[in-house]
């Protein structure tokens, strides 16, 4: 039988998890052949609350979950992981400016760096999900600089799956049809969803859709605002999906890309477009299952080029507010 692959999920107990984790055990992230073993990660106060959620996946009698741990101390947490998915973070307060909310969180990112480095499998991969993503994971790939820069992701599928299927619903076909979805820069207000390099059925999205005042006017905006409008009317942030994400994410660096497309995330840019190089940035990436690249050749026009720039700038501003913790 396979060895279990080892998973830790940091804000385990919060909303995001109370999907995620039962994604994984059932066999959605690494398939339905692979065992998994959980480390759940969680901040004192939430241990009891935690509990509960491990009783939860106790009683799923999960054929694939092999083990669960629980713990708040964070070497006890990533012992041994082959992935760490970063969930937990502090959300922003009434009044909390943007530089503070980078360093309360910035410091949680220092620790979990270094922990993962010095506990983790030697394998280990890790995602950012808990915000500033980009810059949360900024922080703690440079707080575990023996683990290679392109073992750290931050997480941009929730934008791609939400511009996929704002794109498949205006052009009236599914959201399969719709492949080539970048989203640029950084997961915020900032990031730019390339309707330009989509694809809808084989052929560019622009032209299928051939409105370009809605594809800038209100596709762009519909996209970058999605998670504020899932506050407003479900009262709180997004959780399901953002899970689904996460598994999507993984899913599509441990499988290979399908020929021809490719999905976002953001790695660490070598200058890729033109991005700023060490800043964590959203680019089209392509897997083969084993290693991913940055897909190349995409073209970049004019209006894509300022777009991308702006979202890089703010990278390059939060990387600033930060730098005494990198
Ligand atoms: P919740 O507030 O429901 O859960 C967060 C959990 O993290 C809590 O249980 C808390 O106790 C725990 N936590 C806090 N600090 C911790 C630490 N230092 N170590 C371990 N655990 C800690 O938030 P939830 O809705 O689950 O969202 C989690 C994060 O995901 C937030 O930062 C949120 O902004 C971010 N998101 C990122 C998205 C993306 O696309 N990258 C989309 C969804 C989501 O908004």
């Amino acid at each position: 039988s396979k060895k279990p692959i080892r998973v830790a999920v940091t804000g385990a107990a919060g909303q995001i998890g109370y999907s995620l984790l039962f994604r994984i055990a059932s066999g959605s992230m690494f398939g339905p052949d692979q065992p998994v073993a959980l480390n759940l990660i969680e901040i004192e106060p939430a241990m009891g609350a935690l509990e509960g959620v491990m009783m939860e996946l106790d009683d799923c009698a999960f054929p694939l979950l092999a083990d669960v741990r629980g713990s708040c101390d964070l070497n006890e947490g990533f012992k041994d992981v082959n992935w760490a998915l970063l969930v937990g973070s502090v959300p922003r307060k009434a009044g909390m400016e943007r530089g503070d909310l980078l360093n309360i969180n910035g410091k949680i990112f220092t620790g979990q760096g270094q922990a993962i480095e010095k506990n983790a499998a030697s394998d280990v991969r890790t995602v950012v999900v808990g915000n500033p993503c980009n810059t949360n994971c900024l922080i703690a790939m440079n707080n575990a600089k023996s683990i290679p820069q392109d073992r750290w992701f931050a997480m941009t599928r929730l934008d791609e799956n939400r511009a996929i299927t704002q794109l498949a619903s205006k052009a009236g076909v599914h959201s399969t049809e719709v492949t080539n979805m970048t989203i640029w820069g950084n997961h915020s207000a900032t990031q730019y969803p390339d309707f330009y390099n989509a694809k809808i059925g084989g052929k560019p999205a622009a032209e299928v859709i051939n409105d370009e005042g809605w594809l800038k006017d209100t596709f762009i905006p519909v996209v970058q605002q999605r998670g504020a409008a899932i506050i407003k009317a479900r009262g709180s942030s997004s959780a399901a999906s953002a899970a689904n994400a996460v598994v999507d994410t993984v899913r599509s660096l441990t499988t290979p890309t399908a020929p021809g497309n490719w999905n976002s995330v953001a790695v660490c840019s070598k200058g890729e477009y033109d991005t700023k190089p060490g800043l964590i940035t959203s680019l089209p990436i392509v897997s083969d299952g084993t290693n991913w690249s940055v897909a190349e050749n995409v073209p970049v026009n004019e209006f894509s080029r300022a777009k991308i720039d702006a979202s890089v700038d703010e990278l390059a501003t939060e990387h600033d507010l930060v730098k005494g913790l990198l």
